[in-house]
Parts: C-alpha cells; sequence; structure tokens
C-alpha cells in the first residue's frame, strides 16, 4: 500500500485566540473547531495531518525544516502577522523543498497598508486568503492534488 501523504498545518501569532476575540473579521470557530475538520476531510482522503501553533518566529521555522526533514507532502501556512515581517520565514520557505500553501482567513488587502505586503507571497506556491475558515480546507483540497 502507497505511504500516505501527510500535510503540515501551521498556524502563527495570535491564531490560538480564534473564536474569541475579533468575529467580525476572523469569524467564530477556534482552532480546535478548524483542526476538527481539516482532521475529518484528510481522513477521507487517506491522508495524515499534522496541526500546530505557535506565537513564536523560530517555531515556525524549526517545523518548517522539519516537514522537508520529514518528507511532508506539502505544508499550509498562516503565519499571521509574521506573513508581513518575517524574513525568516522566508528564507526557511525558499530553502525546503516541499510548497507551502499561504492562507489568511481575512484578505490583507482590504485591509490597513502594513498588512499589503506578504514576505510569504514570494516563495509560496499560491496563496489563499479572504473566504474565511474555508481557506484552510480549500488548501487541503489542493495540496492532495499536488
Ligand atoms: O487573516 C489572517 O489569517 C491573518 O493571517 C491573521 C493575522 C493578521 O496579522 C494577518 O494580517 C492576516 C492575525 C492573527 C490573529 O488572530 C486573531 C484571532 C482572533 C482574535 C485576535 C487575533
Amino acid at each position: 500500500m502507497a505511504d500516505r501523504k501527510t500535510i503540515f498545518v501551521l498556524n502563527g501569532p495570535n491564531l490560538n485566540l480564534l473564536g474569541m476575540r475579533e468575529p467580525e473579521i476572523y469569524g467564530s470557530d477556534t482552532l480546535d473547531d478548524i483542526a476538527g475538520r481539516l482532521e475529518d476531510q484528510a481522513n477521507a482522503m487517506s491522508m495524515d495531518v499534522e496541526i500546530r501553533q505557535s506565537n513564536h518566529e523560530g517555531h515556525l521555522v524549526d517545523w518548517l525544516q522539519e516537514a522537508a526533514s520529514n518528507k511532508a507532502h506539502a505544508v499550509i501556512l498562516n503565519a499571521g502577522a509574521l506573513t508581513h515581517t518575517s524574513v525568516a520565514l522566508h528564507d526557511a520557505i525558499k530553502a525546503i523543498n516541499v510548497p507551502v500553501i499561504e492562507v489568511h482567513i481575512s484578505n490583507p488587502a482590504a485591509r490597513e497598508e502594513f498588512r499589503h505586503k506578504s514576505l510569504i507571497a514570494p516563495v509560496a506556491k499560491g496563496t489563499i486568503c479572504g473566504l474565511g475558515v474555508m481557506g484552510y480546507q480549500l488548501a487541503l483540497d489542493a495540496a492532495a492534488k499536488f
């Protein structure tokens, strides 16, 4: 039997607060709600998901490298505010041979000017944004087809 594909789903700073604050921007689902749906969806496609969140940039860099060394099939990354600032995440994505799908729940281009630039986008395989938490599920569907 072929090996099951593993998709890493990595979430950056403050995404642990989903469902608890600013529901008008990010909706009312918690990260656990999103994780449950992604696990069901992955199971239905005979794949595995590894879902993590950290408020620390270095953890995300470590996990991107781990995705590469564990030969993950793809990474779904919502880097939160680090999207707009992190050269370290840009470099980490560039250094690994694993496709990374950038996901944002909101549409950063429709928000404050400082959210308009993404340092992730130039090194991502693609970006899904502005579609709410459904973006994670769309990204998982796409990753399954890589
Ligand atoms: O829209 C997205 O997914 C963002 O990546 C979310 C980040 C923001 O800095 C990006 O510009 C766009 C913020 C994540 C913080 O999440 C919260 C959730 C609930 C309450 C407060 C923050």
